[in-house]
């Protein structure tokens, strides 16, 4: 028998369906966290991306040691002309409370692959540190209900007054001191307030008009992850193409665009992190390296993942040093087994479960353990938090053995239970290694910083604490999977945790 038609049935996958989760690269999770050097001084930044641009970016900056007297925020782009010339940066506030803690706030004016230039001065001198921030438009922002109900009446008053205004000046302007209006100029001031309320009322409808027009405009091109169309091919092999439909650039400038698979720049040392995610358990997850294919898409080959449904990121940097994390999904029924190579890895394990508490501590492989150390306090959505975790091995002795993943201590991926979160985060932080790398490159003093930076050393080893800077951008159940390398192992670790 040549042909097994049910066996390949059975083993075929079938393609599939993309899904729109709302929001931008690093799906739904916009804020920036970055944990970095400005010269001799470690700082932790958060910048609360605006909605709308242009708008205004909250910065929060925790330094380290209680030596920095002064930052200096400033934004500007991060490649091109613009990455040239910074402008006149801002001064941020310290904390009375707290002299670790400063705060600013700046004005984005512009749309695309910005970065936020940090100048730290203090006792051991100066320093600077570049954060990217991919800035597009989120959202759009509603108009307060109470605010709108009170332009609206102003707009109604002005437009009767200017309708009596026209009105007293027909029928009362030519009038002597003392003397009434004759019934004629009555007359012809009713005719011109009439013509008067129809130019009015004429102009608030146009006005409306365009108005709306130029609103859903901005709405149209508020910025989705794009998504990517997946297949399975016969030889269990993955393809990712891009959609006929382009992206929401969130740059209403230029409103359509799609991504240049022929000009990414590689992050971490792949042009493409893809991660597979069994929803609505969460606990199959894989993270793969697709290729370049010879048509212009990606490929990957699959390992064996357990059959049902996968929510995919894929996550790649354009050249300007802007992330963008595609989506899709597939109904992987049966794959066949095809072992993990390279820099792939995965795990298979226990599903999430709403009543399920936290978790603060996952097995490895051999007895192995990972520990999230946290207060037992919940988590609160928005605050911006470092991460830590211990690696203890089989005898509970902290992990000798742990080397770097990637360039990496480790890498961890934060997805909320629905999936409408997604961020691939790393001890430097949520931006990628790539748009880093861009943005240290453009200061004066980058000396602190090289190729890799403060980020990925060239490390032999890797101490067993790894921390992360994160913020959990909405309430609900969230999966933490932590990524590490042990004696040429890359072992994954699956926490739950539940934010407020
Ligand atoms: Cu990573």
């Amino acid at each position: 028998m040549r042909f097994h038609v049910l066996p390949m049935v059975l083993l075929t996958v079938l393609l599939v369906l993309t899904l729109a989760v709302p929001s931008m690269a690093h799906v739904g999770s916009p804020d920036v966290f970055l944990q970095g050097d400005a010269g001799p001084y470690r700082l932790f930044v958060t910048v609360r991306v605006p909605l709308v641009i242009p708008g205004i970016a909250e910065i929060e900056i925790r330094s380290e040691s209680n030596d920095v007297r002064e930052i200096r925020v400033a934004p500007m782009q991060l490649t091109g002309p613009g990455s040239q010339y910074a402008p006149t940066p801002d001064v941020a506030r310290r904390s009375l409370a707290d002299p670790h803690f400063f705060t600013g706030s700046l004005w984005l004016m512009e749309f695309g692959s910005l970065q936020v230039r940090i100048a730290a001065n203090g006792a051991r001198g100066k320093g600077e540190l570049a954060v990217p921030v991919p800035a597009v438009a989120q959202g759009t922002l509603p108009m307060q209900r109470s605010l709108g109900t009170l332009l609206f009446l102003l707009m109604l008053a002005l437009a009767l007054a200017f309708i009596s205004i026209v009105a007293a000046a027909v029928r009362e302007g030519n009038l002597e001191p003392g003397a009434l209006p004759s019934p004629a100029s009555v007359r012809s001031s009713r005719a011109a307030a009439a013509i008067a309320a129809f130019v009015v009322f004429a102009l608030l409808y146009l006005g409306g008009t365009w108005w709306k027009g130029d609103a859903d405009r901005y709405a149209a091109n508020v910025y989705r992850p794009p998504k990517i169309a997946v297949t399975v091919n016969e030889d269990d092999r993955l393809l990712l193409h891009q959609q006929a439909t382009r992206m929401a650039s969130g740059n209403p400038q230029r409103p359509r665009e799609w991504i240049d698979f022929s000009d990414l720049l590689p992050d971490h040392g792949h042009l493409m992190h893809l991660f597979l995610i069994r929803t609505p358990s969460m606990d199959s997850f894989w993270h793969l390296h697709p290729e370049r294919t010879a048509d212009g898409g990606f490929g990957a080959r699959l390992p064996a993942m357990p059959p049902g449904r996968y929510q995919l990121f894929a996550d790649v940097v354009l050249r300007n040093g802007f992330p963008i994390t595609m989506t899709g999904q597939i109904d992987a029924s049966q794959i066949r087994a095809k072992p993990l190579a390279g820099d792939d890895s995965g795990i298979v394990t226990s599903p999430i479960s709403i009543d399920a508490s936290d978790t603060t501590e996952a097995a490895l492989p051999e007895g192995a353990r990972m520990i999230w150390e946290r207060d037992a306090k919940p988590f609160r959505n928005g605050t911006a938090l470092i991460f830590r975790f211990r690696v203890l091995d089989g005898h509970g002795k902290p992990a000798a053995d742990m080397q770097p993943y990637m360039g990496m201590p480790a890498h961890a991926v934060v997805i909320r239970s629905d999936a409408s979160v997604f961020a691939h985060v790393h001890p430097a932080g949520s931006i990628t290694m790539a748009s880093f790398d861009l943005a240290q490159a453009g200061l004066s003093d980058n000396s602190g910083h090289g190729a890799m930076g403060s980020m990925a050393m060239p490390m032999e080893t890797v101490p067993p604490e790894i921390s992360f800077p994160y913020g959990f951008p909405k309430p609900g159940l969230y999966r933490v999977f932590v990524q590490i390398k042990r004696s040429g192992q890359v072992q994954t670790a699956a926490f739950a945790a539940s934010v407020e």
